[in-house]
C-alpha cells in the first residue's frame, strides 16, 4: 500500500516537472502573445495590452482564458524582481489587457499562460516591454 502511494507520488512529480517544457514547446509552435502597447498608468504602474495570434496566419485569437501571469525584470537582469499583474476589462477581440505593478523603470517581461478554444495544449509565451517612471 505504502509503495503504491510512493510510486503514485513519484509519477505525479515526474509529470509535473516534465509538463512545462512540453506545453511551452507546443504553445510556441501554434500561438504566441505579442505586445500591442505598454503605457504608463500612474506611479509604478504600466497598462500592458497584448495580442494573442495564431502563428500560422497571424490571425488574432479571441476568447482565450489567461489563467496565469507573471511579470518580472528578467530583461533588465533582475529575474527575481516581480510585479503584481491585474487583468483589466475593455479589450478588443484577440487582445488582452493587464495593469502591471512596475515599481522600477526599465525592461520587464510578462509571461502568460492561456487556454485557447479548441486547443488542448496550454499556450504559454512571454512578451517584453519597457516601463517608464
Ligand atoms: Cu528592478
Amino acid at each position: 500500500m505504502l509503495s503504491k502511494l510512493l510510486r503514485a507520488a513519484v509519477l505525479g512529480a515526474a509529470l509535473v516537472t516534465s509538463a512545462p517544457a512540453s506545453t511551452a514547446f507546443a504553445a510556441a509552435s501554434d500561438y504566441r502573445f505579442e505586445l500591442a502597447s505598454a503605457r504608463p498608468a500612474g506611479p509604478g504602474k504600466t497598462d500592458v495590452t497584448v495580442r494573442l495570434v495564431r502563428v500560422r496566419d497571424g490571425r488574432p485569437v479571441p476568447d482565450a482564458v489567461v489563467f496565469q501571469t507573471r511579470a518580472d525584470m528578467a530583461p533588465a537582469g533582475m529575474p527575481t524582481m516581480t510585479g503584481n499583474v491585474a487583468p483589466q476589462p475593455g479589450q478588443q477581440p484577440g487582445t488582452y489587457r493587464f495593469q502591471v505593478d512596475t515599481g522600477m523603470a526599465g525592461g520587464w517581461a510578462l509571461t502568460l499562460s492561456a487556454k485557447v478554444q479548441g486547443e488542448p495544449e496550454t499556450v504559454r509565451s512571454t512578451v517584453t516591454f519597457n516601463a517608464a517612471q
